[in-house]
């Protein structure tokens, strides 16, 4: 028996070899990204059985390691049977030979092309270990797998209730640098599948923190749109959204709602796969939506006076999911992560138009509401442009006349060289005026309340004194009309109290730009100063500490055995001597910036959403928690 496995084990080899000596070719890479395609692909294959009808449960196990992920549905399970030519099953098959796996069926899609889809045998012969479970025929079966290697042949292991396949594996150490899968991902990838694919229950159970969740969503993609609805600010412009199915020669899913949110929002996804960065099936929905419009607003005389609407006006704040499955697909870009079908732009065009503008004919109050919503994105827009522009050309020409007034600005000619100091209060910008380097740091001091963002319209937000003052200071406009290279500073750098109040500031500062200057932070130019809560005297020294640990460690580094140290809590920046906080916190050579980084933009949307509903003290924890293990803000 194991003299006959081992000429069979010598074939295997070959056959995934090259996946084990370029495993980039095959699932894009070696880093986070790539470790995960073997999750996605394995979990692919369980919702392809549920796709079929044959599945209904579908069971995500990642193991207290983080390392290694069990993965469990109730179809009808892999086939275990002994071809008697190859002398093999089709289990051994689907795990042992590059692309086999029955994606090609008549009647199925292929999950996806590019990196997706190549199938289970490339997740086998990329992990240390793999363990294939098969309930079938009223017995459970099992094969054992080494670095693709069969252990020896599918195995009955004994009787058993109903049926399914259950895949275990563990990705190998010697290919990955880091196995460590990040439960946030696959937890996300878990619950947008059960919108995409209703009527599938789909379990994860998390043994890294031993939490369990079930997602489950009959209502599917409507279901989705209201939780993103919801996590980007909540403000819908009409309640009942559009909802298009439609299943002859192209299978298409789709939902759309017009939000308060400044910017457009579309979710796309191709055979279940997420395309983050469109493609021509997105193209064609855009396309479908402007025309729909346009025909609309003219049939019905709705054209506003002085004001064209542009295709960027009639997509501000539109929020919506695409589901669309394609026989062939055709992936492109660098993250293969783009369609690129061509036929498809037309096709989605044109059964988004008529549909569309036969759903706002049919509910007219609702059509209005997206009018005017629409009317109001065009002089918003008008609005935003001619005060850019006047901020532009009184600079150029006559100094800096526009900027507000409360502004201290800084003298050097270049913005690269140039900090912007957003100070919470006036003593405290009064201190922050005196001690800074006034060549190269500006000071804006905010009195007034900062306005959530998150829960305002986008009027509201123009109308915000303390915002449109920080918009003017920095001079590169904002939403659409934003221009990084108006930018009038290299850092912007928050300052604020080290407590609750200055936190929520930061907070509410934080949200606002991350809705409608995003590319400040992408850019890396945000900044959060770190002003000290402790002053220690020991002896001659001084010492400055952060927060209570800082405080610890000084008072354990500093003081033996002599002189008791006195120690000074700062109730806020305000009683702080220039001088101190020159040293502290504006000094480009002694302080510490937090630089605001965005980790994943639908994790942070929802973050964000959670956290500025509840109160001060539970934003305060996040910032300092993430800020001390990522040494940057990852907001
Ligand atoms: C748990 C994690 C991943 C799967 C099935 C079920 C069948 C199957 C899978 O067959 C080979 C090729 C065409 C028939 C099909 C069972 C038909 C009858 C299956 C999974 C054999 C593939 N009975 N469940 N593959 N076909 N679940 N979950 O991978 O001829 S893969």
């Amino acid at each position: 028996m194991a003299s006959s496995y081992t000429a069979k084990d010598i074939q295997v080899l070959e056959g995934l070899e090259p996946v084990r000596r370029r495993p980039g070719m095959y699932i894009g890479g070696v880093g986070s990204a790539g470790l995960h395609h073997l999750v996605w692909e394995i979990l692919d294959n369980a919702i392809d059985e549920a796709m079929n009808g044959h599945a209904s449960n579908i069971a995500l196990t990642l193991h207290a390691d983080g390392s290694s992920v069990t993965i469990a549905d109730d179809g009808r399970g892999m086939p275990v049977d002994i071809h008697p030519k190859t002398r093999q099953s089709a289990l051994e098959v689907i795990f042992t030979v590059l692309h086999a796996g029955g994606k090609f069926e008549h009647g199925t899609y292929k999950t996806a092309g590019g990196l997706h889809g190549v199938g289970a045998s490339v997740v086998n012969a990329l992990s240390k270990e793999l363990v294939a479970t098969v309930k079938r025929d009223g017995c459970l079966w099992e094969q054992r797998f080494k670095q693709g290697r069969p252990q020896g042949p599918v195995k009955k292991l004994g009787p058993a209730r109903g049926t399914g396949t259950t895949v275990y594996f563990h990705p190998d150490p010697t290919v990955f640098p880091r196995v460590d899968f990040d439960p946030a991902l696959v937890r996300e990838r878990l619950e947008v599948a059960s919108y995409l694919h209703r009527g599938v229950r789909l379990t994860f159970d998390d043994q890294t923190s031993g939490t369990k969740v079930v997602f489950a969503h009959e209502e599917g993609l409507l279901d989705y749109l209201k939780k993103i609805v919801i996590e980007r600010g909540g403000r819908a412009v009409h309640e009942t959204a559009f909802a298009l199915s439609r299943d002859n020669g192209l299978r298409l899913e789709l939902v759309l709602q017009w939000t308060e949110a400044t910017d457009e929002h579309i979710r796309s996804y191709v055979n279940g796969i997420p395309t983050g960065s469109g493609g021509t099936h997105e193209n064609g929905l855009r396309a479908g939506v402007g025309k729909a419009i346009r025909n609309f607003v003219d049939t019905h005389n709705l054209s506003p006076k002085g004001v064209t609407l542009t295709a960027d006006d009639i997509r501000e704040g539109l929020t919506g999911v695409l589901s669309v499955f394609v026989a062939d697909p055709q992936f492109q870009g660098q993250t293969k992560d783009r369609l690129n079908n061509p036929e498809m732009l037309s096709a989605i065009d044109g059964l988004v138009r008529p549909a569309l503008e036969h759903w706002l004919n049919h509910n007219l109050s609702v059509a209005e509401a997206i009018v005017a919503r629409i009317i109001l994105a065009a002089r918003a827009r008008e609005a935003s442009r001619a005060a850019q522009q006047e901020v532009t050309r009184k600079t150029a020409t006559s100094g800096r006349l526009t900027l507000p007034g409360k502004l201290s600005d800084c003298t050097h000619p270049s913005a690269l060289d140039s900090e912007l100091f957003v100070v919470e209060g006036d003593s405290a910008g009064g201190s922050a005026k005196q001690g800074r380097d006034r060549t190269r740091q500006a000071i804006l001091p905010l009195r007034g309340k900062v306005l959530n963002t998150e829960s305002a319209s986008l009027a509201k937000v123009l109308e915000n004194k303390e915002l449109a003052d920080l918009v003017t200071a920095l001079g590169c406009g904002f939403g659409k009309t934003f221009d990084l290279s108006k930018l009038r500073y290299g850092k912007v750098i928050i300052l604020a109290d080290a407590d609750s109040d200055g936190n929520h500031i930061a907070t509410l500062l934080l949200t606002f730009i991350y809705r409608h200057l995003p590319q400040l932070i992408a850019t890396g130019k945000v900044f959060l100063a770190q002003p000290p809560l402790y002053r220690i005297d020991i002896g001659k020294e001084t010492h400055w500490a952060l927060d209570e640990g800082d405080k610890a460690r000084v008072l354990r580094d500093h003081v033996k055995g002599r002189a008791t140290p006195e120690i000074t809590r700062f109730k806020g920046l305000g009683e702080m001597m220039p001088k101190v906080l020159w040293e502290t916190t504006l000094n480009p050579k002694t302080r510490r910036l937090l630089r605001v980084d965005i980790a994943d933009q639908i994790v942070t949307d929802r973050v964000i959403n959670e956290l500025m509903g509840k109160d001060a003290s539970a934003r305060f924890r996040f910032i300092m928690d993430r800020a001390e293990d990522a040494q940057a803000l990852d907001l």
